[in-house]
């Protein structure tokens, strides 16, 4: 189904021309309105008029993450505080927090994209929606939340955590759609089973994934898990928050992104050079109607390539790939290069081994060591192996896919920590 078919099948030439149109608008509306964006053009000897086609903005300096912590907290916002509606910011677990800020017509913005978004994974207006995206200064719970009041749904404002109350409500108030993390899904999926709840006792019919990197394997888990569809949905609180770029359910191949709203390029991180469709670089986003908070080549730091063939479900946004990992989650381990995400998804290949995983880096001497912690599925299986054997082989299989050797630790069932919201994936004890 789609929810705004005029915008979301529009021809490619129209689209573009929008663009130019909207980017034109955005440059000069950061320009004006916010010193950091002045300085910067002026820097760089280039001016808003400057720009003529979409390809002129590769002249444009980009935006990184510190230009946020350094105006914190709202020396980047282009409208006085009177008509800021809203603000929402990153926990700043790296340093400080990062804040934006929207308009009223930001945030009606915001949940059209949403609304499309919720229409893309499968849902149609009255279904109920059961928001464990956490609630606050995160953008998950109410990014959702006003797209689905938006597309017409009863929405469950569940926030995360008290996962038994989560399984209590959707079985007694039958959701039809169920919006969290994916590793907070697994999360649920488990605690239903725990509750000796079959997922066809379930009204659930799709699930709108997101906000950190999962992978094919993670899809088909949680799909036969919960007895749904499961789809992508990425975002970022800089550029908006969630509603930036989902998959459609009919072909699960690729995030469409709304590109009304959001001007995308794909560059190698450390040139700054852009990358033809089916290249994986850095995403980079510049916001193309965005008034309290404009960004500018706005470097994401998540590594995705550009898809531009057409797409069956009729949408013409062109689509990204999964985010495949952020650029500073690169492992560099012993000279070689890991994304976890590789890591995931050899174990879910293993079937005895639970879909919950932690890496451990750590330094003995000069040399960097690495464990990968699994946990099994139930101590059936655990039982039903020949422990050594199975620690071997899934090791060997590791070493296949990655150019090194991890040390592989199972867990007991039900023993490494769950997650609740975004995973914790990666602990590293090599600089403690
Ligand atoms: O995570 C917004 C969001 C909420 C997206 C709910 C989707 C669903 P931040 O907290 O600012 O915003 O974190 C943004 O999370 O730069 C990516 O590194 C990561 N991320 C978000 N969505 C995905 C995804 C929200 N689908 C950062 N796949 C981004 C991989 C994702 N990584």
């Amino acid at each position: 189904m789609l929810w705004n078919p005029e915008i979301e099948t529009m021809s490619q030439d129209a689209l573009r021309s929008l663009q130019l149109d909207r980017l034109q608008r955005t440059l000069r509306h950061a320009y004006e309105h916010v010193p950091l964006y002045r300085e910067r053009f002026e820097a760089a000897g280039i001016h808003p008029d400057d720009l003529r086609t979409l390809d002129d903005i590769a002249k444009f300096p980009f935006t990184v993450k510190s230009d946020l912590r350094n105006t914190y907290p709202f020396g980047m916002f282009a409208v006085p505080m009177h008509q800021v509606a809203r603000i929402h910011a990153s926990s700043g677990t790296k340093g400080k927090a990062t804040v934006v800020g929207y308009t009223r017509s930001d945030l009606e913005v915001w949940a059209e994209c949403v609304a499309r978004s919720i229409a893309s994974a499968g849902g149609e207006p009255g279904d109920i929606l059961h928001v464990a995206y956490g609630y606050g200064l995160f953008t998950g719970g109410l990014g959702l939340h006003g797209g689905a009041e938006r597309f017409g749904c009863t929405v469950v404002p569940a926030s995360g955590g008290f996962t038994k109350r989560q399984v209590t409500l959707l079985t007694d108030f039958g959701a039809d759609g169920l919006a969290c993390t994916p590793s907070y899904a697994v999360n649920i999926g488990e605690t239903l089973q725990a509750e000796g709840i079959p997922a066809e006792q379930l009204k659930l019919r799709y699930g709108i994934f997101g906000a950190e990197p999962w992978t094919e394997e993670m899809r088909q888990r949680l799909e036969q898990l919960l007895g749904i569809d499961a789809v992508d949905i990425y975002g970022l609180s800089e550029v908006m928050g969630p509603g930036v770029a989902i998959e459609c359910r009919e072909e699960k191949n690729g995030l469409h992104i709304w590109e009304d709203h959001f001007f995308v390029e794909v560059l190698d991180p450390e040139t700054g050079r852009p990358l033809p469709p089916g290249e994986l670089g850095e995403l980079v986003f510049t916001s193309l109607s965005k008034e309290a908070f404009p960004v500018v080549r706005y470097r994401t730091g998540d590594l995705a390539y550009l898809i531009d063939t057409p797409c069956s479900c009729g949408r013409t946004h062109r689509r990204m790939s999964r985010v495949k990992s952020r650029v500073d989650d690169m492992l560099i381990v012993r000279g070689v290069n890991i994304f976890p995400q590789e890591i995931e998804a050899e174990l879910l290949l293993v079937e005895q081994l639970a879909p919950h995983y932690q890496i451990v880096l750590s330094r003995q001497g000069a040399l960097d060591t690495i464990e990968v912690h699994a946990e099994w599925r139930s101590t059936a299986d655990r039982d039903a192996v020949d422990l050594e054997r199975f620690v071997a082989a899934v090791e060997r299989a590791l070493h296949t896919r990655l150019q090194i050797s991890p040390k592989l630790v199972v867990h007991p069932p039900q023993s490494l920590t769950r997650s609740e919201g975004k995973a914790i994936r990666v602990i590293d004890q090599r600089n403690l």
